[in-house]
């Protein structure tokens, strides 16, 4: 079934439920002296190269072979279309590796086919902090698929990460491997139901026109939180405590430090998105919330080309109630004109899903780790890992 999953330290589907197998590593590091030294032959049309995402012309390349192949939905009518400043950010956080974002040229034009990419992170898994590598933006381009291409970049992947001894890698991906840590489900919260509708992305309810339906999803113009404010440099120490503490309850989560906070939730624009709850009367940091952006491509609407997604990202309520820190939070993405509000039902998500009008969607995620077991499957209430 698997021909290549078979032969890699994954969790296999036959061991699923045999809880006599011990959590962690499935197989011990090797010496880096016995890592191979020379990257994994491609088929012989094709070649490495390294990205460097700081050279615009590079970022470009990668930006195009995304733009128009990278990851669409089960009726091929969204495309995903992560912005060049988006990957930047997304693949240079504190102690990247140059050396693990890895492209394929065919030789004779130099044109980029494929891409993959892994960035180092700390991740908790109940009481144990793993250096791994997150590994994203898998890309092979439409007309070289089928060729066992994406093994040999998942090897080579592997490879240049080995080489910096780190052992462990998490992934997502919305087709099922062996063997899911998780299985999550998208919700969607319509901002511009009008726009949703006419592109196909949602569809008019039963018994519903399209004036109750704009009426059904209309927002307030302000947020209602008092202390209610765009996250700022100087909030980092208060939110890293913050984010910290709320993480600890989850069974996997990240291992953020002030550097990581810093990075990967102080606002960027067209990026990312982060506001918090300041105590009027405290100053205290109570409340948090955060969204990227991700606007995916229209294939084929003769209307409109891109769909404007926001995807809730980090989220920690300690004194305002889930419901009304998380409307504040689309309060704010319907004014920067989402025009919808994406998320998981991770952490604490199913507290405000439904009653926010979240309605699931017909793309669920499948969280993955590499060499590294957990014995029972997490509901999505036990991650607190949220990937990009
Ligand atoms: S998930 C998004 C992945 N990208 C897309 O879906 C874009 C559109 N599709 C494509 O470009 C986020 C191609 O279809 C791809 C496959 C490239 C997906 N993950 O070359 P072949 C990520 O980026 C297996 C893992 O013929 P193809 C996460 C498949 O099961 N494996 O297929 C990436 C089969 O193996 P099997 C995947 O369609 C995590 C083999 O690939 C996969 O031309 C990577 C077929 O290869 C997927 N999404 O290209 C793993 N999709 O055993 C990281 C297919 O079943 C592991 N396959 O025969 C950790 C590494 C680091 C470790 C460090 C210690
Ligand atoms: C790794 N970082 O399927 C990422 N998206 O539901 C790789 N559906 O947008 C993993 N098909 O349900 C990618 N509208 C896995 C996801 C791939 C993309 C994907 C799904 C997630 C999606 C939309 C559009 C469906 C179009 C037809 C969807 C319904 C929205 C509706 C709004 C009103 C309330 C009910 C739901």
């Amino acid at each position: 079934r698997h021909k290549f999953w078979e032969t890699q330290p994954v969790g296999q589907f036959k061991d699923l439920g045999d809880a006599s197998l011990p959590e962690g590593p499935i197989e011990p590091p090797t010496p880096l002296s016995e890592v191979k030294q020379e990257p994994y032959n491609l088929p012989s049309p094709y070649e490495w190269t390294t990205c460097d995402l700081d050279s615009e012309d590079m970022c470009n390349e990668v930006y195009v072979l995304l733009t128009n192949n990278y990851v669409e939905d089960d009726e091929n009518m969204f495309r995903f279309n992560y912005s060049k400043e988006f990957l930047r950010w997304a693949l240079h956080p504190p102690g990247y590796y140059k050396s693990w974002h890895i492209g394929v040229r065919v030789k004779t034009s130099k044109k980029l086919v494929a891409f993959i990419t892994g960035v180092p992170a700390r991740i908790r898994s109940r009481d144990t902090v793993v250096v791994m590598a997150e590994i994203n933006f898998l890309c092979v381009h439409k007309k070289l698929r089928s060729k066992r291409l994406a093994p040999v970049m998942i090897k080579e992947v592997t490879r240049r990460v080995h080489l910096e001894n780190i052992w462990q890698a998490a992934y997502t991906a919305g087709v099922v491997l062996p063997t899911p840590v998780s299985t999550c489900q998208y919700w969607h919260r319509s901002l511009n139901p009008k726009k949703l509708i006419d592109v196909g992305f949602s569809r008019l309810g039963a018994r519903m026109t399209m004036s109750r339906t704009i009426k059904l999803y209309k927002l307030p113009d302000q947020t209602i939180t008092p202390g209610f404010r765009k996250m700022e440099p100087r909030d980092v120490p208060a939110v890293t405590r913050l984010l910290r503490s709320y993480l600890k309850q989850f069974v996997v989560a990240p291992d953020f430090d002030e550097n990581d906070v810093e990075h990967w939730l102080l606002p960027k624009e067209d990026v990312v998105d982060s506001y918090l709850v300041e105590s009027p009367e405290t100053h205290e940091i109570t409340d948090f919330c955060s969204f990227y952006t991700l606007p995916s491509s229209i294939l084929g609407n003769q209307n409109y080309s891109t769909l404007k997604a926001a995807y809730s990202y980090y989220n920690v309520s300690t004194k305002t109630p889930w419901i009304q820190l998380m409307n504040d939070a689309l309060i704010v993405a319907k004014r920067k004109d989402f025009n919808v509000f994406n998320a998981l039902d991770v952490m604490h998500n199913e507290t405000f899903l439904k009653e926010l009008k979240f309605g699931p969607g017909d793309g669920k995620l499948h969280y993955y780790l590499y060499n590294y077991r957990i014995n029972h499957v997490l509901r999505p209430s036990e991650l607190g890992l949220v990937l990009l």
